[in-house]
């Protein structure tokens, strides 16, 4: 049976407020292209709080701050994305994060065609499966916990 039915995963994948800006559509015609199921979407310009949180683990960076004015300057489109394998699919789609870098090494992925530069890198990835469950719970989190509100008054009525 797991022949027909093999393992899907989840992955969290932005469109950043650069690649909205500019490169949408064709990002998506990519995603599509690739295989990958959208599973959630939501497109929002995000609190500086929220991205603050989002990146939490760069906050020590050099370039945390950049970072965190860029991700709420303009709306992002962030997706859930599903396939078989997905995390690492997506990140190979994306390319390094240095688009310098990615024309060398991945010249066909995402980064490569439409980032600007190290900062504005157009898209988005989860880097490992955790990584993607925290982000998609912190994410799309208010959605589950809306059902759980609603089967709390179902149980109460
Ligand atoms: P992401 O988390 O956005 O998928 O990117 P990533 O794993 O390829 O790279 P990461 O090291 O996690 O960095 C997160 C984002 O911070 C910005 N950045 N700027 N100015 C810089 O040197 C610099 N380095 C990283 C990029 O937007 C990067 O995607
Ligand atoms: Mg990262």
């Amino acid at each position: 049976i797991h022949f027909f039915f093999p393992q899907l995963e989840d992955t969290l994948a932005v469109i950043k407020p650069d690649g909205m800006e500019q490169h949408r559509e064709e990002i998506m015609e990519e995603i599509r292209a690739g295989g990958f199921s959208i599973l959630e979407q939501k497109e929002e310009v995000l609190s500086r709080e929220m991205a603050e949180e989002f990146y939490r683990e760069h906050r020590d960076k050099p370039f945390y701050h950049q970072l965190v004015d860029f991700m709420c300057r303009g709306p992002c489109l962030m997706l859930v994305l599903t396939k078989e394998n997905a995390v690492e699919e997506w990140r190979a789609m994306m390319g390094p994060t240095d688009p310098d870098e990615a024309r060398q090494t991945a010249p066909e992925s995402l980064r490569a065609r439409f980032a600007r530069d190290v900062l504005e890198n157009a898209v988005h990835g989860s880097s490992n499966r955790q990584h993607a469950q925290q982000k998609i719970d912190f994410i799309f989190g208010e959605i589950a916990a809306e059902n759980e509100d609603g089967d709390e008054d179902r149980e109460l009525a």
